[in-house]
Order: C-alpha cells, then sequence, then structure tokens
C-alpha cells in the first residue's frame, strides 16, 4: 500500500506571533506564555526536521493572533493544494496569505471561494479517502464545494460529524498509518472509522489524539503518557512535544503544520 497521506518531504510553519496570547478559544483555561509558546514551536520545528522536513518558517502575522494554526488555511495533496475558507472570522485572511506561499511548491493552487466554510484541521486526509468532519467552522457547503474540487485528482471525500463542543475534527483524531487512525472514545463513538484500525487516547487523555505521524515518528503532545504508551506498545516512535500553551488557544500537533511532498521544488 502507498504511504503518501504519512510520508512527507516539506512542512509549513508559521512563528507565533506576539499577538498569539489574543487567539481564539471556547474556555479561558489561564493566559497562555508567549516565551514558553515560541520554545515548544522552535521543539516541533526541530521534531519535523529530526524526521527529515524540508520546513518553510514563515513569518510571524501580527494581525492574526491565530497564523500560527497554518494547518487550518490549505490542504495540501501530492497533486495540489485547495485553500480553505475560515469558518473563524477573525481567521478568513489567513488562507488568503498562505496562497502565494503554495504557489511556490504546486502549479494548481484552488480555492474553496464560498459562500461555505472549511478550514483544514476538520480534514482528515487517509491513504484511500478524505475525511470531514462538520464543525462550528466547517459546513456542509464548504464540504460540497472541497470535493467537487478534489475530484479531479480522483479523491473520494467522505463527510462525518464532530461531535458538539469539539473545535475540529482532528481535535480529536490523527491518521497513524494506512490502515490505522488515533482517536478519542467519544469521536470514535460517533461511527464513520468501521474500516480503519482505532488505537484510543487513554482515559482522561483526549488532547493527546491531536498528533501527526510524519514519516518514522507519531509526534505527540508531552504530558499523555498512557497514549504515548499504547502508541509505543503498537510499534509506534513516539516522540513527545510541549504544547501545554497552545493547548490553552485549542491547539495541537496538527495545527502547527501543513505537511506536504510538492511537485515541484519550491
Ligand atoms: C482557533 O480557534 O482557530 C485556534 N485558536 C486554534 C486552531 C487549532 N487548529 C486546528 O485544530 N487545526
Amino acid at each position: 500500500m502507498s504511504d503518501r497521506s504519512y510520508r512527507f518531504s516539506h512542512a509549513i510553519v508559521r512563528l507565533p506571533a506576539d499577538s498569539a496570547t489574543a487567539g481564539l478559544r471556547a474556555i479561558d483555561t489561564g493566559e497562555p506564555d508567549i516565551t514558553l509558546i515560541r520554545e515548544h514551536h522552535a521543539d516541533y520545528v526541530a521534531a519535523l526536521r529530526t524526521e527529515g522536513a524540508t520546513v518553510i518558517e514563515l513569518p510571524k502575522l501580527e494581525s492574526f493572533p491565530d497564523a500560527q494554526f497554518v494547518e487550518d488555511t490549505a490542504l495540501c495533496l501530492p497533486e495540489g493544494a485547495v485553500v480553505m475558507r475560515p469558518g473563524a472570522p477573525s481567521r478568513l485572511g489567513e488562507a488568503a496569505v498562505m496562497a502565494p506561499v503554495l504557489h511556490r511548491f504546486y502549479d494548481e493552487v484552488l480555492s474553496i471561494a464560498g459562500p461555505g466554510t472549511i478550514e483544514a484541521g476538520d480534514i482528515l486526509t487517509t491513504e484511500s479517502e478524505i475525511l470531514v468532519g462538520t464543525s462550528a467552522r466547517t459546513n456542509d457547503a464548504g464540504i460540497a464545494e472541497l470535493t467537487g474540487l478534489v475530484a479531479r485528482w480522483g479523491y473520494r471525500v467522505r463527510r462525518l460529524e464532530t461531535p458538539p463542543g469539539v473545535l475540529h475534527f482532528k481535535t480529536d483524531c490523527s491518521l497513524l498509518d494506512a490502515e490505522t487512525i488515533l482517536s478519542t472514545s467519544r469521536l470514535a463513538a460517533a461511527g464513520g472509522f468501521s474500516n480503519y484500525r482505532v488505537i484510543y487516547t487513554a482515559p482522561g487523555e483526549e488532547a493527546a489524539a491531536n498528533s501527526i505521524r510524519f514519516n518514522d515518528a507519531v509526534i505527540v503532545p508531552d504530558g499523555f503518557p498512557g497514549t504515548a504508551e499504547a502508541l509505543a506498545r503498537a510499534g509506534y516512535k513516539v516522540v513527545p512535544v510541549g504544547n501545554s500553551e497552545c493547548a490553552k488557544l485549542d491547539g495541537g500537533m496538527s495545527c502547527l503544520s501543513l505537511r506536504f511532498s510538492p511537485p515541484k521544488a519550491g
């Protein structure tokens, strides 16, 4: 089986702005520490580089406090990229800023024109399909437009539902390999993963579900020993990275990068 859904040559990240502490959050769990955000971000970039990534570090964008969460702005596939249309009004402009960056690496860069909205934190690309969860940020019109766009590259989109109160579909799941998904039990219970093997986050460790498989490693947020152990037991190489501050902004390991293998050099 192919492995293009978790083996990549490149990652795009954006350095956290000073304004990052003003990023969106569902619940106030305390002021994020900007110095620690930067340290964790540097550790994250280092982990990607260790796993073989060419990392493109974009400059900070003070006018967009959530811009470090680059994942939400685009879907990067081997054939082309699709610029999203974020459902959070304060994040809408981030997508347009990402488009020229993607043009460096892709001949084909498509865009969600609207009126629907979709953020790529709601998209899990597996080896055989593209799963999209509806959420407060991603609606049916956004999913329908994405479905039409990626059909030209032969992709099938399957619509699932993100449980209420969960920011993004991938807040609660990640791809581990061609047949395996790491998931919280609340998301898996909503159905949709019957064609996959599911490894569950340990009880009370739901926040560990937002991890990423990047080449040989599974990069996980630090501080979730039960889930890290379950992954190690299943044979994965677990690489923990601190995420305490981005967690206060509802962000995790997937949100901080766009992972891809570009068709052109860039
Ligand atoms: C937001 O609410 O949009 C940001 N504070 C967090 C975005 C996290 N992104 C992701 O899950 N893909």
